[in-house]
């Protein structure tokens, strides 16, 4: 593959410690608890090991966002999984994933931004500081966990590539490589999968780019080496494995919208008033637990993000 240079990214364009002092005062404001951690390397600049899964993270800050909820065990997050790439079980991903080569790795940046252009994994891991956040996690298939995941603020990396104006819309894909991926040999879904978020959502400080859980780089059937997490929607947003970021004019169709818009938004909000078309969405089952609980508005999330969606009808825009 020939790999186009991309421009230098000016360290002026790292996050400047103001703006990460704002966020943390946000969040603390919205209760959300954040910690620095002493791991020897506070505020380093230290990157993952890009694409080795299983490495240690060096942790510089740690948020939890889950009260005193259980985190859900590392063997759960790791072997209960969604990635159709692998096949559509749960455990199909931890089966089939072992084949599958997350380094080297590189993304191709485009559309509607003043950095377009191919860059390398550890490109864009190098000035960003790795947070662990604990989030919930909510399937449209009404299970949930709570992942403490390591990443990043997926704002402060899109930044760097400056959009534009006309940049409304943030689209994402995941790698297409039927050799390593099973499922890319048959149509279960319109490959490669796709996702997008509105890109005040996207700018939202609890949107993050995700490079690891429990410390160490992402396990493949997790989405190795980059995947998305937005907390406030369900779980399919978190597009896997991601190889392509489009800024776009038009709201992009998703995979799964594509697949049934009666049954999947683009939103795709945690929203436990809005049923799927097949079954409630009042209600969830936390994986390791019997008895169901509540669902909540934007998955917990609400008085975060609920202002992002201020007029606009839910139950239409689902
Ligand atoms: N490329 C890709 N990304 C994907 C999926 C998928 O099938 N392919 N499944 C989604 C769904 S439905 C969920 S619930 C989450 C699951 O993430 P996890 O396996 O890390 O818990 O990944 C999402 N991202
Ligand atoms: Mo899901």
């Amino acid at each position: 593959m020939l790999i186009k240079k991309a421009p230098d990214i000016a360290s002026s364009e790292i996050t400047p410690e103001r703006l990460y002092v704002r966020r943390r005062e946000f969040l603390r404001a919205a209760g959300i608890g954040v910690a620095a951690v002493a791991t020897g390397v506070v505020g380093g600049r230290r990157p993952a090991e890009a694409g080795q899964t299983g490495q240690d993270l060096a942790i510089t800050t740690k948020m939890v966002t889950t009260g005193d909820e259980k985190v859900t065990p590392f063997d759960d997050i790791t072997t209960y999984n969604n990635y159709y790439e692998f096949g559509t079980g749960k455990d199909d991903p931890a089966r089939n994933a072992g084949n599958f080569k997350p380094k080297p790795w590189s993304v191709k940046v485009g559309g509607e931004c003043a950095k377009p252009g191919e860059y390398t994994l550890e490109d864009i891991l190098r000035p960003h500081p790795i947070e662990e956040r604990v989030y919930r996690m909510r399937c449209v298939e009404a299970w949930s966990m709570v992942i403490p995941w390591a990443g990043f603020p997926l704002g402060d990396l899109l930044k760097r590539f400056e959009p534009n104006g006309n940049a409304k819309f943030v689209e994402f894909e995941t790698v297409m490589r039927p050799a390593e991926m099973p499922g890319q040999r048959r149509q279960i879904l319109p490959w490669p999968y796709r996702e997008g978020l509105r890109m005040d959502e996207a700018m939202h400080p609890l949107a993050i780019m995700a490079v690891g859980l429990y410390g160490k780089t992402l396990p493949n059937q997790n989405g190795a080496p980059m995947r998305l997490i937005v907390p406030w929607k369900y779980g399919f947003k978190g597009v896997k494995s991601i190889v392509t970021i489009n800024f776009v004019r038009e709201q992009p169709l998703n995979t799964w919208q594509q697949m049934d818009s009666n049954e999947y938004g683009f939103y795709s909000n945690v929203n436990p008033s809005v049923d799927h078309p097949r079954w409630s969405q009042a209600s969830e089952r936390r994986i390791g637990e019997f008895f169901k609980r509540p669902t909540q508005m934007f998955n917990g999330y609400a008085d975060q993000v609920a202002s992002l969606y201020d007029g606009m009808d839910l139950r239409r825009n689902f």
